[in-house]
């Protein structure tokens, strides 16, 4: 069998790896651990000017051969800012309102498409399987057939994927759908998500519906309960229960992105406040939500509006010795978050919409069996069809949250078992390996799919 070639937009830096942020490399980096062979090819995160194209800089550490190239200011502003992250992102988390589309954008995530596939041809060799990543990358496939290469080509996509009465709002909707007819196999994190491509396919007339399939993500369970008993012990754990003084606390931990639905929660977080006075001057709500993407304006007005509300509620709530929420923007390693998973008595975890959300597998793993937390979490994160037995709400519903949050914290020890053996159960079912070798055996024995080279526009 060839190599596993993987592309993704950004490709870490493999000195970093061993602390990645953002639920892709984390997700992948767990599955390499394998030991086999593979290519990792993508962006390299600079950006500079260049005439033609640019060779891509190739290292090697150990199994794994990172290739990567740059792209010009104009392209990262046009392929990555706006097209991917500012109009394919909130389009794919059903914030159609938030989606600002110039059809020059459109051109220059084509145009760095085509940049990659011609990068990446140069390195491929016959019997490689490709392996693509995610919303940056939908027409690769496409113009890597048009170059010629014949293996197997696979696609994952890390976000949800919206109904076709949403996603026919986006200008180019047919040209990428009917570039996607050149993957073998095309993977979305739940069923849902597969049947709304498979409509999306169905109402522009193409093929393919049965290529698509969900591949639930996961993570490496047994790694990070192992972390998490090791940053237990650790200093950072100790001085934050040191600072708690043995009172509940509420952790959260997400990237700083409007689809997480932080404003939503921390006004659920309020209500619960007002509503069970009880918790007052007892609870400690943990935020961690390092900032993301902080060049999109979106995301700086995301950041404004929650540092209004949590000066607002904690102004409002707190008493000389005691903070109601306690927020960091700067990234926690993730060896540390760990360790506070596990302190941590209940996860809030509620997005508007998310493609998986590890974060919520991660504090599952993390537990202490004897005595588990209290998971709350969104009913439209990806993961919760999985984590059932999660205390799920909707996170429109600040009452729903404060409800859940309440019941969360009062939870008697036996409840909290029961729910804990079941959830981490489900977690341990998929793992971020198990997710990798399930995709790939099914690419290798999906059929193969060479024709239509019809260039995209
Ligand atoms: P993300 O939107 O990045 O991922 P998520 O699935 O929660 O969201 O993954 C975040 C990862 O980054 C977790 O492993 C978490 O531990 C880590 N992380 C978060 N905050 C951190 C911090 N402060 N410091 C260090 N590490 C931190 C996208 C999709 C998700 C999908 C994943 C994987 O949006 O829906 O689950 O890809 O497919």
């Amino acid at each position: 069998m060839g190599r596993l070639v993987i592309v993704s937009n950004r490709v870490p830096d493999p000195h970093e790896l061993a602390q990645p942020a953002g639920g892709l490399t984390v997700a992948l980096a767990d599955a390499l651990r394998s030991g086999d062979p593979c290519l990792w090819f993508g962006w390299s995160g600079r950006q500079m000017e260049f005439e033609g194209d640019p060779t891509p800089n190739v290292e090697t550490h150990g199994s794994v051969t990172y290739a990567t190239i740059p792209l010009t200011p104009a392209q990262h502003r046009g392929y990555y800012q706006n097209f991917s992250n500012g109009i394919l992102w909130p389009l794919f988390h059903y914030r159609l309102g938030l989606m600002s589309y110039e059809r020059a954008d459109w051109i220059r995530y084509l145009e760095v498409n085509r940049l990659f596939a011609r990068g990446l041809a140069s390195l491929l060799e016959p019997g490689d399987t490709v392996w693509i990543h995610d919303y940056h990358l939908f027409p690769l496939g496409q113009e890597l057939r048009n170059l010629g290469f014949q293996g197997r080509i696979g696609f994952f996509l890390h976000i949800p994927l919206p109904p076709w009465s949403l996603f026919r709002a986006l200008p180019p909707a047919e040209p990428i759908l009917r570039s996607m007819q050149a993957y073998d196999l095309i993977g979305l994190q739940t069923e849902e998500d597969a049947n709304n491509l498979r409509g999306c396919f169905e109402a522009e007339g193409l093929s393919g519906a049965d290529r698509v399939r969900p591949f639930p993500i996961g993570i490496d369970p047994t790694q990070f309960g192992a972390d998490a008993r090791l940053a237990f012990a650790g200093k950072e754990v100790q001085r934050l229960r040191d600072s708690v003084h043995d009172e509940p606390l509420i952790i959260g931990v997400d990237r700083l992105d409007y689809s997480k639905g932080l404003q939503e929660r921390f006004l659920g977080y309020e209500r619960l406040l007002t509503r069970y006075p009880e918790h007052r001057r007892h609870v400690t709500y943990l935020q961690v939500a390092p900032v993301s993407r902080g060049e999109v304006e979106e995301y700086r007005l995301l950041r404004r509006q929650l540092d209004e509300t949590i000066g607002r509620i904690n102004g409002a709530f707190a008493e000389f010795d005691w903070t109601p929420i306690r927020y960091l923007t700067r990234p926690v390693p993730r060896s540390v978050l760990a360790g506070f998973y596990r302190l941590a008595d209940v996860a809030l975890i509620t997005p508007l919409r998310d493609g998986m959300n590890l974060v919520a597998k991660e504090y599952i793993a993390a537990q202490d069996p004897e005595h588990p937390g209290a998971l709350v979490l969104s009913h439209l994160a990806g993961a919760a069809p999985e984590l059932s037995e999660a205390l799920l709400v909707n996170p429109h519903d600040a009452d729903a949250i404060a409800d859940a949050l309440h019941e969360a914290l009062t939870m008697n020890l036996e409840e909290r078992k029961r729910r804990w053996a079941l959830l981490d159960n489900e977690v341990r079912s998929t793992t971020a390996g198990s997710w990798a070798r399930d995709f790939l055996t099914a690419l290798d024995s999906a059929d193969a799919n060479v024709d239509g080279q019809t260039p995209v526009s």
